[in-house]
């Protein structure tokens, strides 16, 4: 491990931007109070935000002190930055609700009983909340020309476009500025993160606590994470945002995100993403180029990633759901794991009276599914012993399937062959 964060963050290429005096600060060998914020938009956090989040969790290891901030004042404005249309305001309810599941989900990465330097969670409504309009007008906006804000690229983005920008959206700055200058007075905070979409209102908070207070405080943003084709970062290749919630996008679908990452990216990812040693990363970079059809760079960080976010069983269980494709067992597996898995194969429905009693014959199940021409073909193919029930081979052509085969009562996987998979959903 190198011996400062600093150093830590370059060789993991994390550092996009930082205000002057950051690589003093954190290469000086004291240890600092450190914050980044994640507006409560949705109830669940996304990949998009995990480098923000991974980052304070590094600091953490390195001894600073981190603070996570839920924008629960901030998300009840919402931010432009990065953002080419006008949002939607968030119901109170709703913007309470998101809190407290991102709040979860920020608690799981960081440790509140490192000794010396327990990390915090705040919510950020606590103070926005409690200040008055003529104080906010008069301590805050008053530091602040419109023509600096204007120019800022959250809001510039937005001037020549039709729908423009809300004189809600553009305070915005100003309230995340506030923040910085309640968390340095509170906590004695002196460095905001983020990503590079958040340059502009962490400058902001620095300019206001370098005019009120006189102290020079520092800014770092990372990189926006993109794909080897330059689209957007985070999306599976059905167009659907990777969330950390399992219920969003099961650890399954997580594990199998990663596993196809681009070789020319994952390198990279690891970086980013993962807490592994530059001597490993480096092997693994020597072995994309030399055997990147074995795809170990890829599983390597699908394995640290489902293990970091849900946890080693959610793992073991996403490693053994992706070997089913491959002919794996199929034992242990629940429905929604075979819903996930058999999610882009043929299927067909059968009614669960059929499976009662003697069940139907598999030859009948393997001809109506088309995964065999005929009945005849189908019985020649079991004597081939070509065809597979729930993953085992069917040995006897007269073999029935019934309820009892059926997983949760809910699926029949055939397969022909290696690869032609069927899925039979039994329905009432
Ligand atoms: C709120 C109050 C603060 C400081 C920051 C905030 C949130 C910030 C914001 N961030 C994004 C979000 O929450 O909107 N104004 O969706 C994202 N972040 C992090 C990172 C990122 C940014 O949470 O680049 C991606 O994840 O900064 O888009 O006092």
């Amino acid at each position: 491990m190198t011996n400062n964060i600093y150093d830590e963050l370059t060789w993991r290429g994390l550092i996009y931007d930082e205000t002057e005096g950051v690589r003093d600060l954190l290469k000086s060998g004291q240890m600092i109070t450190l914050y980044n914020g994640f507006d409560p938009s949705s109830d669940s956090l996304h990949i998009g935000h995990l480098v923000p989040l991974l980052n304070l969790a590094r600091f953490q290891r390195f001894g600073h002190s981190v603070i996570a901030v839920a924008g629960g004042g901030t998300g009840m404005v919402g931010d432009p930055s990065g953002k080419s249309e006008e949002r939607n305001l968030l119901a109170r309810e709703q913007v309470e609700a998101n809190v407290a599941s991102i709040k979860q989900q920020l608690a799981h990465f960081l440790d509140f009983d490192a000794p010396g330097n327990p990390a915090r969670l705040v919510d950020n409504y606590d103070w926005l909340s409690q200040v008055s309009m003529m104080a906010f007008l008069r301590d805050v906006g008053k530091h602040f020309t419109v023509n600096y804000m204007m120019a800022k690229d959250s809001v510039s983005g937005r001037l020549d476009r039709e729908t423009g920008i809300s004189y809600t959206e553009f305070s915005y700055m100003l309230l995340q500025a506030f923040d910085y200058l309640t968390l340095f007075d509170t906590y004695g905070c002196r460095l905001q993160t983020g990503g590079s979409d958040q340059w502009g209102n962490i400058v902001a908070g620095v300019e206001l606590i370098r005019r009120v207070r006189g102290e020079r405080v520092a800014g770092l943003v990372y990189p926006l994470i993109t794909r080897a084709d330059g689209t957007k970062f985070g999306k599976t290749a059905a167009g659907e945002s990777v969330w950390l919630d399992p219920e969003r996008t099961s650890p399954y679908r997580f594990y199998q995100f990663w596993l196809n990452v681009e070789d020319e990216k994952v390198i990279n990812y690891l970086k980013y993403f993962t807490f592994l040693e530059r001597e490993e990363i480096e092997e693994l970079a020597a072995k994309v180029a030399s055997q990147p059809e074995a795809r170990e760079a890829q599983r390597r960080l699908a394995e640290e990633m489902t293990r970091t976010v849900h946890g080693p069983d959610e793992l073991t269980r996403a490693q053994q759901a992706s070997a089913v494709l491959f002919g794996g067992d199929l034992e242990g597996l629940d429905a929604r794991d075979i819903a996930d898995i058999f999610a882009d194969v043929p299927s067909s429905e059968l009614r669960g009276s059929a499976l009662q009693d003697g069940g139907v014959p598999v030859v009948d199940l393997v001809a109506e599914s088309g995964l065999a021409t005929s009945r005849g073909q189908a019985r020649r193919d079991v004597q081939g012993g070509g065809i597979y029930l729930n993953n085992r081979r069917v040995d006897d052509p007269a073999q029935a399937a019934t309820l009892a085969d059926a997983i949760d009562g809910q699926f029949l996987v055939l397969r022909k062959g290696k690869k032609r998979y069927h899925l039979v959903r039994v329905v009432r």
